[in-house]
């Protein structure tokens, strides 16, 4: 896009006076901010309404991802970037003295989501649009996103994300999309004039949902998508009658209660919650989606619905969206008047599912005594799948009743949302190949044999205009300098990096990136801890969701065992090492705040204690989010990735740091098993049980933690030091409840059920391999272009292509102009 930088200059300089009424000199850096987000809205405009117009006009097949989470972070810069207007917005910038880089981090994160699910949304959207493809996102508008973590004594504490505090720039408040939403009441049945039976729902509390429009705009190309987010509000709004009275509490009350809908985000990942309140954000989101759909393709057909799955995928993020598919049968059967089967058969080709844990208390259950009476046609149409189902199954398995109770969608007082999801959808996917395979043959193994032709496997991916162009720029422009721009839109154009394996001259300019980006992490953490660390040193870093099961302990057990081999003897051949965490626990997990607590306080010992000369460093950054990853992943030397094999279903942050050149230290888990057969196993370090290991164990009762506890070198110490007072808790006895879990389990479960002393001997192995490889500057470096240049496969450009190809059978569609 050519923008002359004098009009770019008058054009924010009016916004600012527009919105604010104040000069430059007069304006605050977030007023900055939004202004100049409205000026590089404006230039998206025409584009934007140019999609529409296009979709709407070749009455192309649309995607709709459905997600409870979409961990967007920051909008502008990578807009600016994808708008390509981001050098000339700087330039003009810089002649107005400012500096854009302050006014970018005075952007809030939106931080609607919890981790690895919410991000991979929000990659989707940008590989979407950037592959010129017509795929829109449907979720919530959460008033308060992911908390804020501060670290107060070493303990996490949770504040609320008021993120649209300073304005919100990049949202379109839609008040002509206003959708209404009905909860609870009773079902009546009608006949009409036919004599057929209808149904309808009366005496329900009826919430409206808003739209706000947020632009997901292709790299380079003239798509702009929907991000159509929503906001819940009472229809009735604020009582003025009773505020007269002087009844003032109860004049906002039900406003208030309506609002509840959308005023936070869940904070908890992978963690059943069965709140009700969780399930009207889910029926809330879904449903009005659905209406907006409807709406959307009868602008065009009319009453025939005979093409509604040619124009329309639904792809489920998760079991969270899932009541979207009694939603869309009670509007076919009820409102549109569709008989079941024909309503069935549209359904089952619209949706398709994906799984992303294989955590059976992920799994989403719902008590019926909290369904049914909250959404009582759903649940109504939910029972009537599942009879037919159950008929299918006693023809296909008769007299196997442990089978079908195993697979009936309602049993044991619950709705099974995944089986709901399995049965509504004509595809399911895992996340990453190992994960598909221990679905199919363990988890969903049932499922498998009956529907073989329904499952799949989508590797999950990362958009490298974000998490390279945006992240860091300096590599970015080397690798543009040597292999042209291509890699932007097709992340396997790297593979000709190889060539350069052996260029001391390449090597070395990497080598120096990596080090200006280390040090600029360095002064971060430098600013925000006061912790002071050597950039020279390795920077070894963990960050992702705070879980048992991605066994940040197991790193902190190493540190300890560490730091005691140092105090034995402070001569030992150390590299120094700067150990980085970044990790939110959900607020009621226990033990995960314990693990945070436990990181705090041996940073707290290890970074003071003078006689081990700062040879090794803890930081814990507080707070991580996607602004914050985007400075850390620049700056990994190793990429800790060290979850119980079989529990990751991929992991995304793995990705990333490959991208940016950091050595994967991993267990063959998720998608490190792809990363490795990328980049090969001498250029990352393995350690671990297989997933086929840790199934054997756990089919047998698990295993004796004493035989490793009693025999690995080091590894008594440091499980004795969790409980015997040398780090602090602060009398919580929490380190001695994480001693507990690794040697006898706690609340009834068995001893070290991930298996973290199991592995404890190969991960000490395999750190000190790679602390000695190392010292080897150059053939570090070697290993990391290797990562760099094979790290193609992990662009979600390429997990998009196939989804459109495979499962939503959607194509790039050449926008035209209307205006
Ligand atoms: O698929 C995205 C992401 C994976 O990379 C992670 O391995 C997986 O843990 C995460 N799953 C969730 C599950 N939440 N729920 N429900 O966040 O998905």
């Amino acid at each position: 896009m050519k923008i002359n930088k004098a009009e770019l200059k008058d054009n924010i300089l009016r916004e600012l006076r527009r919105q604010y009424g104040k000069t430059l000199e007069e304006a605050h850096e977030f007023e900055l901010y939004n202004a100049i987000s409205k000026v590089a809205l404006d230039y998206a405009m025409e584009k934007w309404y140019n999609t529409k117009k296009t979709y709407a006009k070749k009455q192309v097949k649309q995607m709709y991802y459905f997600s409870a989470e979409f961990l967007m972070g920051r909008f502008m810069g990578n807009n600016l970037i994808n708008l390509q207007i981001n050098d000339v917005i700087r330039e003009t910038l810089n002649e107005l003295g400012v500096d854009i880089n302050k006014i970018e981090d005075r952007e809030m994160d939106a931080g609607l989501g919890n981790g690895g699910l919410g991000r991979l949304a929000a990659c989707f959207l940008d590989s979407l649009a950037t592959l010129s493809l017509p795929g829109h996102g449907y979720g919530l508008r959460y008033k308060y996103g992911m908390f804020e973590q501060k670290i107060e004594n070493g303990f996490q504490m949770e504040y609320p994300d008021d993120w649209t505090k300073y304005g919100d720039p990049w949202s379109i408040k839609r008040m002509d999309r206003v959708f209404e939403v009905k909860f609870g009441g009773q079902i009546e049945v009608h006949r009409d004039e036919f004599g057929k039976e209808y149904f309808r729902r009366v005496n329900t509390e009826t919430v409206h949902a808003v739209a706000y429009d947020v632009p997901v705009i292709g790299y380079g190309n003239d798509t702009v998508n929907t991000l159509r987010l929503w906001e819940a509000r009472s229809p009735e709004g604020f009582d003025l009658k009773l505020f007269n009275d002087q009844t003032y509490l109860q004049a906002s009350a039900k406003a208030v209660q309506a609002e509840d809908i959308s005023r936070v985000l869940y904070p908890n990942d992978t963690e059943k919650d069965g709140k009700q309140l969780r399930l009207k954000q889910q029926f809330f989101f879904t449903s009005a989606s659905l209406q907006d759909i409807i709406r959307r393709y009868k602008s065009v057909f009319g009453n025939d619905f005979s093409k509604f799955a040619d124009k329309v995928a639904i792809q489920l993020n998760d079991t969270h969206p899932v009541v979207a598919i009694p939603e869309l049968m009670r509007i076919f059967l009820d409102k549109e008047k569709l008989g079941w089967d024909e309503a069935w058969n549209i359904c089952k080709n619209v949706f398709a599912y994906t799984n992303h844990t294989i955590l059976s208390e992920a799994l989403e259950k719902w008590d019926i005594s909290l369904f049914q009476p909250l959404l009582p046609r759903a649940y109504q149409i939910i029972e009537e799948i599942n009879r037919r189902f159950i008929a299918e199954l006693q023809e296909k398995y008769p007299g196997d009743w442990e089978r079908i109770n195993k697979m009936s969608i309602i049993g044991n007082g619950q709705v099974r949302m995944a089986w709901l999801a399995i049965v509504g959808s004509h595809k399911v996917n895992g996340v990453a190949a190992l994960h598909t395979e221990i679905l199919k043959n363990t988890e969903l193994k049932e499922w498998n044999e009956l529907y073989p032709e329904k499952f799949l496997n989508k590797t999950n991916g990362i958009t490298q205009r974000r998490w390279l162009l945006k992240a860091n720029p300096e590599l970015a422009a080397l690798i543009t300098e040597l292999i042209g721009d291509k890699w932007i839109t097709d992340l396997y154009e790297l593979k000709k990096l190889e060539q350069y394996l052996d260029d001391d001259n390449i090597l070395n300019r990497i080598s120096e990136i990596k080090l200006h980006n280390k040090e600029r992490l360095a002064k971060y953490i430098k600013d925000t801890t006061g912790v002071e660390v050597n950039p020279h040193s390795i920077f070894d870093i963990q960050v992702k969701r705070l879980h048992e099961y991605k066994r940040q302990l197991l790193n902190v057990l190493h540190i300890m065992d560490l730091y005691n081999r140092l105090k034995e003897n402070p001569y030992l051949d150390v590299e120094p090492r700067t150990f980085i965490f970044g990790a939110k626990s959900a607020a009621g997990y226990r033990r995960a705040k314990g693990i945070i607590k436990l990181i705090n306080a041996v940073a707290e010992k290890v970074n003071n204690d003078t006689e081990i000369n700062g040879k090794i460093k803890v930081v814990f950054l507080e707070n991580y989010r996607v602004s914050l990853a985007e400075k850390i992943f620049p700056s990994a030397d190793v990429s800790e990735q060290i979850s119980t094999a079989s529990k990751e279903a991929s992991g995304t942050g793995n990705m990333k740091f490959m991208l940016n050149g950091a050595l994967t230290l991993g267990t063959m888990d998720g998608a490190n098993v792809e990363i490795v057969e990328e980049v090969g196993n001498e250029n990352a370090f393995i350690f671990g049980l297989s997933a086929q290991e840790v199934e054997n164990y756990q089919a047998n009762g698990g295993y004796n933690p004493f035989d490793e506890y009693n025999n690995v070198e080091g590894l008594k110490k440091v499980v004795d030091q969790l409980g015997d007072g040398t780090y602090d808790d602060n009398h919580t006895g929490i380190f001695r409840e994480l001693q507990n879990s690794l040697l006898y389990g706690v609340d009834g479960s068995r001893p070290d059920v991930y298996f973290l002393l199991k592995d404890f001997a190969s991960y000490r192995e395999a750190q000190d391999r790679l602390q000695n490889q190392f010292k080897d500057k150059r053939e570090w470096t070697r290993k990391a272009l290797k990562n760099i240049a094979n790290a193609g496969k992990f662009s979600s450009d390429r997990t998009i292509a196939e989804y459109a190809k495979e499962i939503w059978n959607i194509e790039p569609v050449e926008i035209q102009d209307y205006i």
